[in-house]
């Protein structure tokens, strides 16, 4: 593979995505350096080369040309390479393209990315903005829905660069907004999203794809009141997902690990289809999982919400780990977990007596760096339970089967990261 030169971004940049995709279908090979949003864009280096001081950010194999811009790099990646056709066959297909490639970055985007950036905390949580967004994300999805409705791709008989940009926008809208109730009225986009994100290619970029199930419209914690306003435009870290590496590269540390006869998928599998209390390991999670568990390769992680006292509401409570799950995507091939909101129902179920409390099982004995996955993982503490330890066992079987009783409260509602 020639390399084409540089590409300098964060990891799990769904913009980055876009130009590693289209250089990967043009046989070019960009290095992608360590680069951390925040700090690498602010050098006076980087601001020489690249005035907007953001990432992605493209520099060529001689370091003599220097361009920014996610389109204008992916259009620059796509034309070194004419015979894949990723600018289409005729200045007509390219009109068409750049049509579309607009649409995306604009029509798609601006309206997606409005209670996107609120859920992440980049911008205060606002119901009403939300509610003007909603009929002009839709109004975008129905016109790509009628489009795509009788065609496999946006412009011409083959790939381009129309659809790769605009999946990597809908990669964000089906991860954080567009929810399984609305990807419902849209089947023919699900299924273009998915023969573009999953293909041979992108797919290597797109990484694993977590298909939201319920939108809820929550601010993660107190730490990401700090994010300045104005970075409207800033990804948001947990737009996370295995690195844009090749694919023979492992994503993670952890897949360097031997395998462990305790198959994760199997016991999240066990764990949603059993009963959990009981002894028999075919019918009840908890014995199948102290049948098969491998503790030498796994932690199992108590975890507590910190701010309990401003929970104000079970939904609340509930929204709350569910965006924390939701953040954890990058993790979740790695770690399986439940969460519950505990409610004080012995005082009368006084709303906001709740508290949050929860287990992780995750891979390996350095949990945190998979927890930090999540950019409000500070707003739990942790602390690792030894099930030989009775009270830990209780704990870590009171969570399972939603049956904890803690500081006096009982579950009333939960969530599983799975
Ligand atoms: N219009 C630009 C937007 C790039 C952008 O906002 N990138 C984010 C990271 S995904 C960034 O660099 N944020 C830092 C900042 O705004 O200072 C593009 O499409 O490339």
């Amino acid at each position: 593979m020639t390399t084409a030169g540089t590409l300098y971004s964060q990891p799990n940049n769904f913009r980055a995505f876009r130009c590693l995709s289209v250089a990967e279908y043009n046989g070019l090979k960009l290095d992608t350096p360590e680069f951390a949003l925040g700090t690498s864009n602010k050098t006076p280096e980087f601001l020489s080369k690249f005035p907007f001081g953001k990432a992605p950010a493209f520099e060529s194999a001689d370091k003599k040309f220097h361009l920014s811009q996610t389109a204008a790099i992916s259009w620059y990646l796509a034309s070194l390479n004419d015979s894949t056709g990723l600018l289409g066959k005729s200045p007509q297909d390219a009109g068409l393209i750049q049509q579309w490639i607009a649409f995306g970055d604009t029509d798609l985007f601006i309206p997606v990315s409005q209670p996107a950036y609120m859920v992440f905390g980049l911008t205060p949580v606002n119901h009403a903005q939300y509610q003007a967004a909603l009929p002009q994300i839709e109004r975008a999805f129905a016109v790509l829905e009628s489009v795509i409705k009788t065609r496999t791709f946006l412009v011409g008989e083959r790939i381009t660069l129309a659809d790769i940009s605009v999946a990597s926008i809908l990669r964000v809208a089906f991860t954080y907004v567009v929810d399984s109730a609305m990807r419902a009225k849209f089947p023919h986009t699900v299924r273009f999203y998915k023969s573009v994100a999953h293909n041979h290619v992108c797919s290597k970029f797109f990484g694993d794809i977590n298909y939201l199930d319920t939108f809820k419209l929550t601010a993660p914690k107190k730490e990401k009141k700090e994010q300045p306003k104005e970075k409207k435009e800033e990804k948001p870290k947990e737009e996370a997902a295995p690195a844009p590496a090749p694919a023979e590269k492992p994503k993670n540390p952890l897949d360097l690990l031997p395998k462990s006869s305790f198959n994760l998928e199997a016991w999240k599998r066990a764990y949603m289809n059993l009963d959990t209390r009981g002894t028999d390991p075919a019918k009840h999670s908890l014995a199948y999982f102290y049948a098969n568990f491998v503790p030498e390769d796994y932690t199992v992680v108590k975890f507590t919400f910190k701010w309990n006292e401003e929970l104000k509401a079970t939904f609340m409570s509930n929204n709350q780990i569910g965006g924390f799950f939701t953040r954890l995507e990058a993790s979740r091939k790695y770690m399986m977990g439940v969460g519950l909101v505990q409610n004080d129902t012995k005082a009368g179920g006084v709303e906001g007596a709740s508290e949050i409390d929860g287990v992780f099982i995750c891979r390996g004995e350095d949990y945190l760096s998979l927890i930090k996955a999540a950019p409000d993982w500070e707003s739990y503490a942790y602390s690792p339970l030894d099930l030989n330890n009775a009270d830990d066992k209780a704990f870590f079987e009171g969570v399972m089967a939603w049956d904890l009783v803690s500081n006096g409260k009982e579950c009333v509602d939960g969530k599983i990261l799975k």
